[in-house]
């Protein structure tokens, strides 16, 4: 069950948005965009421009047919900017020339005279002047307000969570070229083909049946392609439904990390209550979430924060309430995780200051607080074949944690300028996504005369090998071989009205509605075969390795013979389906409901080990027992989760954005942002299946595996702590992520900073 998309990538034969041959003609586009974060355009002077060599025309806002409007949930983001700029790199027109150095040439010519406003970079600045992009949200179980009085120990906190650079492979890009009648078709690098579709209809004033969206595949999207894959496309659109050519546009490396939005960097206030035995009986936590200068996705990356906010704990009273801060940087937008991981590391953080001032050791809060069967998460779910105590017993068994601990209190005594740290993470993450109306999907099978069959669904292949797991959906129901079985591009015409490929559900929805429609083709063939097989209504016949059986005998029935004799009997071979997921529902005015299909949980063991003198660290393993339900493909699952684990600490570790506070972005390249490399990679990553036969929602039992194990990452913050604690037990512990080499070594002599020299001097001479 290899991923056969991976034996086409190493051999460089996959293709991408750059690599389909463009027809002769076919013109380049490049983006001029705002130098300043905030401000207004005085006068955008294009000649210089426009008269170069090769431009054939520079299209700015007034040039859209329709509503210079792309905002998907709130219609606050302007395609091209006309009047006031609102973040650095926020596009103001599109330039297009027969190439795309030509069109790069042209961009630096173009002339803009701005008057410059303040920027509000800070979400709890931008909260302070009253900058909400929409109403406070406010989750609450139980009554936190009367159960201080409770608590033997309350502590209270603020935690940090910083930003992040999706780093997929493939940049942005589009290619669009005018179709008869007026329409336009896009070759887009998205995850939301629908809402290319939908915004590109609204720019050119086209009814949504006249865009045809198509998408082969992505190089990664990890979320930032599932609503920033927009603007581009749309660029495309506009400039070839004006020139009646084919436009594409690919941004460089730099012009993709300038423009596009990151993960939400978070602000958060804590308070945490707890019995002197380490029971949580009260959590209070606000959250202000930096959004940049458009929603985007914000509000609903901000729900699924507060549903997240209790990570995989049972607290009974909590009060969680969340600000969509407005501030002038580019809109942030989806990442892996989706705001689950921002809620979690602050009652991680909660934890470990509540575990400082108890004397013990965080897990013991971790372990004593875990969810059970028939626990209310704050939403009002119950958790059902809850996995958060069986995956923490069983990691803790199976990678024997005791001689971990043993193992590094030994080392700890043993070394003075090395120290290692240890701490785990439970994850618990809701699959569905949380507005309940996305979670649909269809499919459109095609068997064709030779037995080969062809799939066309809503989901887009972006290297977490969906394609794969909806072949072997269909290779399993018709009970052929998977190579007949091939998955189209995902392309509007055969699936309309989708949802973007995001919130893990991917394969879940639409293998569901793949299920389906190889069903209702299955059960004709079945009848076909029953007439060709003159049985009668009481026997048995199935397909089994291309073969049918009547009573459990071989027939001399074939999948080949079958295909053929059913369509010699006018029989359909196609079908097409919809999946809905049942049963879910959320109330938004009670802010209560059961949002999520099912959940998923694990446990992981990390451990680092520190070099005190330098602040560096090396990660020395992560263990992990995570629920997988009953996995489908363990290879693709595993890699799933490794991936996502190494985001995870890199978001939590050396990834960092930093802008300006005039909102001029400083890490816009790979040599100042970095990203995990395999140096950087842990020694050791283990991933254990838990083993999970509990029935759930998921395609085939196979539980959603894209963003949960992201979360793991966040253990190793805590891992660092501990080892900073080893070297100097009375460091004051910051919750400010990501924990770079810098703020770790001023962290490990903070506040004798200035004495560090010293400091170093005499551990030094100790041995
Ligand atoms: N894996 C790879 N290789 N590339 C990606 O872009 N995106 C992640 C995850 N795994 C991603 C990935 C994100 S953010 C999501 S939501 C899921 O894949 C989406 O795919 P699925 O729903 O099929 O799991
Ligand atoms: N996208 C979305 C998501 O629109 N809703 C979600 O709940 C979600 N969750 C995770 C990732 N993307
Ligand atoms: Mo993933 S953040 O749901 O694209």
């Amino acid at each position: 069950m290899k991923n056969y998309d991976w034996i086409q990538h190493v051999r460089g034969e996959s293709l991408f948005v750059d690599d389909i041959t463009p027809p002769e003609g076919t013109l380049h586009a490049a983006v001029f965009s705002s130098p300043i974060a905030h401000g207004k355009i005085i006068n955008l002077d294009l000649e210089i421009a426009k008269k170069l060599n090769d431009v054939i025309e520079i299209f700015t806002a007034k040039d859209i047919p329709g509503e210079n409007q792309i905002g998907a949930i709130i219609p606050d983001e302007q395609l091209l900017a006309d009047g006031i700029l609102d973040f650095c790199g926020q596009p103001i027109a599109i330039v297009v020339a027969k190439d795309n150095f030509s069109a790069h040439q042209a961009v630096k010519q173009i002339k803009l005279e701005f008057q410059e406003y303040s920027a509000v970079t800070d979400a709890r600045e931008a909260f302070q002047k009253g900058q909400l992009i929409i109403p406070p949200q406010t989750f609450s179980l139980g009554d936190a307000d009367s159960a201080w009085k409770d608590c033997d120990l309350i502590v209270e906190g603020t935690a940090e969570s910083g930003g992040q650079e999706h780093i997929y492979l493939e940049t942005q890009g589009s290619f669009a070229f005018p179709v008869e009648g007026g329409g336009i078709k896009i070759i887009s690098s998205t995850q939301a083909p629908t809402t290319v579709q939908r915004a590109a209809a609204r720019i050119l004033n086209l009814p949504m049946n006249k865009v045809e969206v198509d998408v082969l595949r992505l190089g990664g999207g990890f979320g930032g392609k599932e609503d920033q894959a927009t603007a581009w496309a749309c660029m495309t659109a506009l400039a070839a439904f004006k020139l009646k050519r084919p436009v594409k546009i690919i941004l460089n490396r730099q012009e993709d990390i300038r423009m596009t939005g990151k993960r939400h960097p978070y602000s958060s206030d804590f308070k945490i209550g707890l019995t002197k035995e380490g029971k949580i009986l009260a959590y209070e936590v606000t959250f202000y979430q930096n959004a940049g200068a458009a929603a985007d996705l914000a509000t609903a990356i901000l729900d699924r924060t507060l549903f997240h906010c209790t990570n995989s704990y049972f607290i009974p009273n909590v009060k969680a309430t969340a600000y969509c801060c407005k501030t002038n940087l580019p809109p942030n937008t989806a990442f892996r995780g989706f705001g689950g991981p921002q809620g979690m590391f602050v009652i991680e953080s909660a934890i470990y200051k509540a575990a400082e001032k108890l004397g013990v050791d965080p897990m013991v809060i971790q372990e004593k607080n875990l969810l059970s069967e028939d626990d209310e998460f704050p939403y009002g779910q119950k958790t059902k074949y809850c996995m958060a105590r069986p995956s923490w017993k069983k990691a803790i068994g199976k990678y024997n944690l005791g001689e971990m601990k043993n193992q590094v209190e030994k080392f700890n005594l043993e070394n003075k300028i090395f120290k290692k740290g240890l701490a785990l993470m439970p994850i618990c993450f809701g699959i569905s996504f949380t507005n309940t109306m996305l979670n649909q999907a269809n499919a459109l099978v095609h068997v064709y005369t030779d037995g080969s069959i062809g799939i066309s669904t809503g989901a887009i292949e972006m290297g977490q090998g969906v394609n794969m797991k909806l072949r072997q959906v269909a290779a399993t129901i018709f009970s052929v071989d998977i190579s007949r079985v091939k998955i189209e591009t995902t392309n509007t015409s055969r699936a309309a009205n989708t949802s973007a490929t995001a919130a893990s559900s991917g394969a879940d929805l639409n293998g569901k509605a793949v299920q389906i429609a190889c069903n209702n083709i299955l059960e004709r063939l079945i009848k076909s075969a029953q007439q060709e097989l003159k049985s009668n209504e009481t026997d048995q016949i199935e397909v089994k390795d291309e073969i049918v059986y009547l009573n459990g005998n071989q027939t001399e029935l074939t999948w080949n013979i079958l295909v053929q004799k059913s369509y010699a009997k006018r029989t359909s071979l196609s079908s097409q389906a919809h999946y809905a997921t049942p049963g879910i529902h959320f109330d938004k005015s009670k802010v209560k409901g059961e949002p999520f299909a099912y959940h998923v949980y694990g446990t992981a063991i990390i451990q680092v080990t520190v070099d005190c003198l330098r602040g560096t660290y090396e990660i020395d393993f992560v263990k992990v027992v995570h629920d997988f339900g009953k996995s489908m493909n363990p290879i693709i699952d595993r890699s799933q989760a490794e991936g996502a684990i190494m985001q995870g600490i890199g978001w939590m570790t050396i990834e960092e954005v930093i802008y300006t506070k005039y909102g001029k972005l400083l890490t816009d390249s790979m040599s100042t942002y970095k990203v995990p490399d395999v140096y950087f990679t842990p020694k050791e990553i283990e991933v254990d299946f838990l083993d999970n036969p509990n029935p759930s929602a998921a395609i085939f039992n196979s539980k959603a595996i894209g963003e949960p194990p992201l979360m793991y990452g966040i253990g190793i913050y805590f891992s660092l702590c501990n080892a900073i604690k080893a070297f100097r037990s009375n460091a004051e512990i910051k919750n400010s992520a990501p924990m770079t080499n810098e703020k770790l070594l001023l962290m490990l002599y903070e506040p004798a900073g200035q004495n560090l020299k010293r400091k170093l001097k005499n551990k030094m001479t100790v041995k």
